[in-house]
């Protein structure tokens, strides 16, 4: 034991006294992790009479003899229901641990003790903490198949579902640090990316916000003699990423451009995955991305994600540092989350980073990627008076347009959404910058038992424990 805690203390004395640890040790348990594991220290509380000087005295002997070190200790004096002083005492070591046991008996044996109460157990739900563990977690809720139902464009076309069949199969087999798959794209396919591209190309001229139509950067970039630090995107997206009307970019050459602009990547997936999954990855700054596309009888609005929606809608702000931060702010805010703040911080994001509409002095532009992909949805959210065309597409009868409320992710976090027809409801920020920071503040809202960091070197998640 003494061995044990020593080793560990070492372990310390390496992370510079930082009670941080980056570790592969912990394991899927039952879905669940204690943090234990990943952190040696725990704490108790000991209640003490009033009349007995001195028994601070007797406890510290005892930590002493057992040899368990104390990295820090606190006084209160009203415990909750005694009406002596309490003493806070954090150590190393787990309360699983013989030894602890033991001590813990012994202080609860002495005269002047009341009680010895343990921490309460800490087990939080399980997250990749290591950037290879997303191979754990890209089990698609539908298979990249299950969609297509019947109102799907393509339910009735055997040949297009098994074209995406055969996409899919790729998106499957993928492991991490492999490169990412090519996809040789039919005419049929291409035909379907150049309508969405060309009708696309003249909206986001009207109605795309100021940060998705243009770059600023001061990262270096791979061609940095030659390049302007600021500029229009599409124009770096065509030199760099082979996006073109008549050419579906490859996910690998953009996510070689991602990572050399905002140090995000993409990888590929076979269709949607459990909010949980989805987000834990943005931890890692790592994006997934389809790399099929929708079905040619309807380019211009699909309710899933597809090569369009994750090319046309997502890549270009990904490629915006301050826009990237705050995606991997929402991932780590993701990590051993509860269900219900999973739950919240997907509404959040599908409110923004999906959905999300700013304003720019008098006009309202979008910057969310489901908005910026979608032809009718673009104009459903940011027309003064969206046609009866555009919203038959988006199956809106009733509706004239859609209300727009002032973004606050605390109301955003409880809205419901449809996901397959137009957002009925959609929040307006004042700026992107308003966004970032009105999230961010969300974010530090939820509470959980530690605090995680992510470190770009290792590419792992570093956990302090909240003691
Ligand atoms: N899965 N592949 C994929 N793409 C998405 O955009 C996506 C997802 N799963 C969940 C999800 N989006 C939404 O619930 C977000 O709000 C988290
Ligand atoms: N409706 C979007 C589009 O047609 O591009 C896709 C939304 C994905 C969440
Ligand atoms: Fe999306």
């Amino acid at each position: 034991m003494l061995q044990r805690l020593q080793c560990a203390t070492r372990r310390w004395a390496e992370c510079k006294r930082l009670p941080t640890l980056c570790t592969s040790w912990h394991r899927r348990h039952g879905g669940l992790v204690d943090l234990h594991e990943l952190d040696p220290r725990s704490f108790l509380i000991v209640e003490v009479k009033r009349d007995r000087p001195g028994v601070l005295g007797e406890i510290l002997e005892l930590f002493t003899r057992s040899a368990i070190n104390m990295t820090h200790i606190e006084s209160r004096f009203k415990s909750f229901a005694r009406d002596g002083p309490s003493f806070h005492i954090d150590f190393e070591g787990s309360l699983k641990d013989a030894q602890v046991q033991e001590l813990m008996k012994a202080i609860k044996g002495l005269p002047g003790v009341y009680d010895v109460l343990p921490e309460t157990p800490r087990e939080v739900p399980w997250f990749p903490m290591n950037i290879r563990e997303l191979d754990l977690t890209v089990d698609t809720l539908d298979g990249g198949t299950e969609l297509i139902n019947e109102d799907h464009p393509g339910f009735n076309d055997p040949a297009y579902r098994e074209r995406r069949f055969e996409i899919v199969s790729l998106a499957k087999a993928y492991k991490h640090g492999e490169k990412l798959p090519r996809v040789r794209y039919t005419e049929q396919e291409t035909a379907t990316w150049q309508a969405v591209y060309e009708r696309l190309g003249s909206l986001h001229d009207k109605w795309a916000c100021r940060e998705y139509r243009s770059y600023s950067t001061s990262l270096p970039l791979y061609d940095l003699c030659r390049q302007p630090d600021e500029g229009e995107m599409l124009p770096q997206m065509e030199k760099y990423c082979g996006y073109a009307v008549n050419n579906i970019p490859q996910l690998g050459d953009i996510s070689d451009f991602l990572q050399q602009r905002t140090g995000f990547t993409l990888r590929p997936i076979s269709g949607l995955l459990s909010a949980r999954d989805f987000l834990n990855a943005l931890a890692f700054r790592v994006f997934y991305s389809t790399q099929y596309i929708r079905h040619h009888g309807n380019p211009f609005y699909t309710p899933e994600p597809d090569i369009c929606h994750e090319l046309l809608g997502h890549v270009p702000l990904f490629a915006n540092p301050a826009f990237a931060d705050f995606s991997q702010e929402i991932g780590l805010a993701s990590l051993a989350a509860t269900d219900e703040d999973v739950a919240k911080l997907a509404a959040v994001y599908w409110f923004t980073v999906e959905f999300g509409l700013l304003r720019e002095g008098e006009d309202v532009k979008a910057f969310g990627a489901g908005v910026l992909s979608s032809f009718g949805e673009m104009e459903w959210a940011c027309a003064d008076v969206p046609s009866q065309e555009c919203r038959e597409m988006g199956s809106m009868k009733e509706q004239l347009k859609p209300i727009l409320r002032p973004l606050d992710p605390w109301e955003a976090s409880k809205q419901e959404y449809p996901i397959t027809t137009y957002q009925p409801v959609m929040f307006c920020a004042e700026s992107l910058e308003d966004a970032e920071f009105r999230i961010a503040q969300f974010c530090d809202s939820l509470t959980r038992p530690f605090f995680p960091q992510y470190d770009p070197l290792t590419q792992t998640i570093r956990v302090t424990k909240a003691i």
